[in-house]
This record gives structure tokens, sequence and C-alpha cells, in this order.
């Protein structure tokens, strides 16, 4: 008896727990089709995205930064909007992505980077860290952080999924958008105007009447 049901657990198994029944999954996304995640409706034009990305891997990265922001202005961001800057590695990205999302200014960030394997250790920690730094800046600060970080074997890998591919800077730009328009809603700040704390100068969004001076700090 405990023979018939191990056999038949193991049927179900290797037939995939059942797909024929769920054919949605076995049809699904596959993990390096970023591009197919449908983001259909989506409104950007109230959205404020800070796009932050990297100075290593130049070529890839500033595909992968040109892919998030023109995805932004496809689904309606404004320009003026759109708040970029660089950080040296993906190492920085985290601490970036707090100052950013702490100074009021943007509903979303986009960090990009691009982290190739190479003969030591660096690619482990720095990609473990980065992912856990960032998730962590995301949740402390209630400003959604995009991972937009290429975690790859190669050069060639990289360039696959961004300058000679499908650029998934793309995805991660409407993502962005996405995640924006969801706080605003979630946080009930979709009728007002930019709340702006007076970190920057040249500050272009909305401000709330009344709003203070704005002084230049970084952003
Ligand atoms: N930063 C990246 O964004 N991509 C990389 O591929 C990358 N490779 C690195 C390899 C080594 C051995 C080291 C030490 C750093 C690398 N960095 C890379 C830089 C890192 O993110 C960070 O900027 C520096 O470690 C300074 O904090």
């Amino acid at each position: 008896m405990r023979l018939t049901l191990s056999a038949a657990l193991l049927a179900v198994a290797v037939d995939g727990f059942g797909s024929k029944r769920l054919p949605s999954l076995r049809q699904g996304v596959r993990v390096q089709d970023a591009n197919a995640v449908s983001f259909d409706g989506l409104d950007g034009s109230n959205a404020r995205i800070g796009i932050i990305r990297t100075k290593w891997n130049p070529k890839v990265v500033d595909a992968l930064s040109d892919g998030a922001k023109s995805a932004c202005l496809d689904v309606g961001v404004l320009e003026e909007n759109i708040f970029e800057t660089q950080v040296p590695g993906a190492w920085e990205l985290p601490s970036a992505a707090r100052f950013l999302a702490l100074s009021g200014r943007v509903d979303a960030i986009v960090c990009i980077g691009t982290l190739i394997k190479g003969e030591t250790m660096h690619f482990e920690h720095i990609s473990e860290a980065v992912a856990s730094g960032l998730m962590s800046v995301q949740l402390q600060t209630s400003v959604p952080c995009t991972f937009g970080v290429l975690t790859v074997l190669d050069e060639s890998q990289a360039a696959a999924r961004s300058y000679a591919g499908e650029n998934h800077g793309v995805s991660w730009g409407k993502t962005a958008v996405e995640m924006a328009v969801l706080r605003a809603e979630a946080l009930g700040l979709a009728k007002k105007g930019t709340i702006n704390l007076g970190f920057s100068e040249a500050d272009t969004s909305k401000k709330l009447p009344g709003a203070a001076p704005e002084k230049k700090v970084f952003f």
C-alpha cells in the first residue's frame, strides 16, 4: 500500500505536479524572458522615478539604463520626473538608493548594475550583499527599489540581456513605475502633489503648497 502511494506520488512529481491541469505554469514567463511580463494599461504620468546606475561595465549598464528610461517615458512618466545618478559599483547601489529614497524625491528607484563572475569570490559577496541591501532599503524606506543588477558568468551573457539582445532594463523601468503607482495608492498619495524634503536645488517636480525652500545636499 505504502509502495503504491509512493509510486503514485513519484508519477505526479515526474509529470510536473499535474502540469497538464496547470498550463499557465508550464507556459509561463521564462526566467530570461523579462520583457514578456505584461504592463498593459500602466500610467506613469504621476510617477517620479529614480535611476541609479554603476560606472562598472558601462557598455552593458548604458544600454540597461537607456532601456529603463525609455520604458518609463513610454508609460507616461514625465522626463522632468526621472532622476538619474550614478555610483562607482554595484556595492554602492544600496547606500545611494537609501539616500535617494530618504530625499523624498522619487516614488520608486531602478538600481542598475552588472556583476560579472571573475576568478575570486567578489561576485558571490557583492551580489548577495546588493540583493539583500536593496531589499532592506525598499522595506525600510517604503520606496520600492527594482533589482536591476545582472549577475552573469561572462560578458556574452550580459550582452544578450542588454545591448545585443532583450534589454532587461525595459522591464525594470516598467516594474519601477508599476510599484510607484502601487505605492502612491497604498500610501494614499495618489491625488496629492509631490512631497519634497528640500534636498535639492534642481528639483523640477511638483511641490505641495507651502513646501520648504530647497537647499542642495547631494541629490
Ligand atoms: N562592481 C560592479 O558593479 N561590477 C563588477 O563586476 C565588479 N567587479 C568587482 C571585482 C572586484 C574584484 C572588486 C574588488 C570590485 C568589483 N566591483 C564591481 C566594484 C564594487 O561594486 C565596489 O564598487 C568596490 O568594491 C568599492 O566598494
